[in-house]
This record gives C-alpha cells, sequence and structure tokens, in this order.
C-alpha cells in the first residue's frame, strides 16, 4: 500500500542544520522524496495547519514555533510511510522518544522537537493540500522503486 505522507523539518531543524541528517534518514529507509521546499509558514498556514489543536494550552506557543523560522516541507512515499515515517520521527515529547528514533537522538523537548509527520491517511490528504499545490509534487517512476520492493507480482511488496 504506497502512501504520500507529509514531514515537516520544523525551524529548530533549520537552525540547528539537521536537515541533511534528517533527511537522510528517511531516504535511507527508502522513502522517496514527492516534494521539497523551504518556505516560511505564515501564520494563516500555521493556523490551518494546527486547526485540530486550537483551543489547548499549548496552541500558541506551537503557532509561535512553526511560524518562528523557515521550515522545510516534505512529501515522502512509500510502501505504509505514513505509519513509518511516525515510527521514525519518535513520540511527541522527544525526551521520552525510543533511542534511535530522529526525536530520540536529537531533541529533548516537548516542543522544539524538530519534526512533524502526518498522524494518518485523511490528515496526511489535508496537510499535503495545505503544503503543496498539486503541481509541485511529481509522481515517484516504478523503475525507481525497482530495488526497493519487490514488484514482480504487481503491488510492491
Ligand atoms: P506530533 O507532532 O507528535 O504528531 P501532535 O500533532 O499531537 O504531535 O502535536 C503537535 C505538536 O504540538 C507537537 N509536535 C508538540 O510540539 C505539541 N504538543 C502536542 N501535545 C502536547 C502537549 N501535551 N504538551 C505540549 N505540547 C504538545
Amino acid at each position: 500500500m504506497m502512501q504520500r505522507t507529509l514531514v515537516l523539518l520544523k525551524p529548530d531543524a533549520v537552525e540547528r542544520a539537521l536537515v541533511g541528517r534528517i533527511l537522510a534518514r528517511f531516504e535511507a529507509k527508502g522513502l522517496r522524496l514527492a516534494g521539497l521546499k523551504l518556505i516560511q509558514v505564515t501564520p494563516a498556514l500555521a493556523e490551518r495547519h494546527y486547526a485540530a489543536h486550537r483551543g489547548k494550552p499549548f496552541y500558541a506557543g506551537l503557532i509561535r514555533f512553526i511560524t518562528s523560522g523557515p521550515v522545510v516541507a516534505v512529501c515522502l512515499e512509500g510502501r505504509k510511510a505514513i505509519e513509518s515515517v511516525r515510527r521514525i520521527t519518535g513520540s511527541t515529547d522527544a525526551a521520552e522518544a525510543a533511542a534511535g528514533s530522529i526525536r530520540g537522538d536529537f531533541s529533548s523537548s516537548n516542543r522544539f522537537n524538530l519534526v512533524h509527520a502526518s498522524d494518518s491517511p485523511e490528515s496526511a490528504a489535508q496537510e499535503l493540500a495545505n503544503f503543496f499545490a498539486p503541481g509541485e509534487l511529481v509522481d515517484t517512476s516504478r523503475e525507481s522503486l525497482r530495488w526497493l520492493y519487490d514488484l514482480s507480482e504487481g503491488d510492491p511488496l
């Protein structure tokens, strides 16, 4: 089951120069880049992205943080990509995130946790539409998947 998911490398990841190392982990897993750009998130985009958290005590801080500097927006594509990317990212509070995950290895904060990753097919579709115009995403060729998956029976295995 091939999926697309939105990953944001948050301002702390950009400022701490961890973009390359974080992207390398996703690439090494076999996730393909379908979209990639450096952007300054506007308050309007931040509010749309975090609409589910409106009213929560940490909402204002969340908006302040995600708009505080450039962010790298990434669309990753792969088999079970949504769940896979969440596992590589680690749990929200980086102090408790598993060693080996991005948050577990590079942060101890419950806010400066480096990465956002979509948590369901519904939120992935919504979030990708918030951050990328259709023409900004590229289709992965089947050829480029040949040594990532067994394609001999149709669906990637
Ligand atoms: P995740 O990024 O792990 O999917 P979400 O989407 O539930 O977490 O929350 C978005 C962001 O809001 C988190 N990255 C974190 O910075 C912050 N956050 C979530 N829950 C809490 C909480 N209970 N206390 C403080 N900050 C939180």
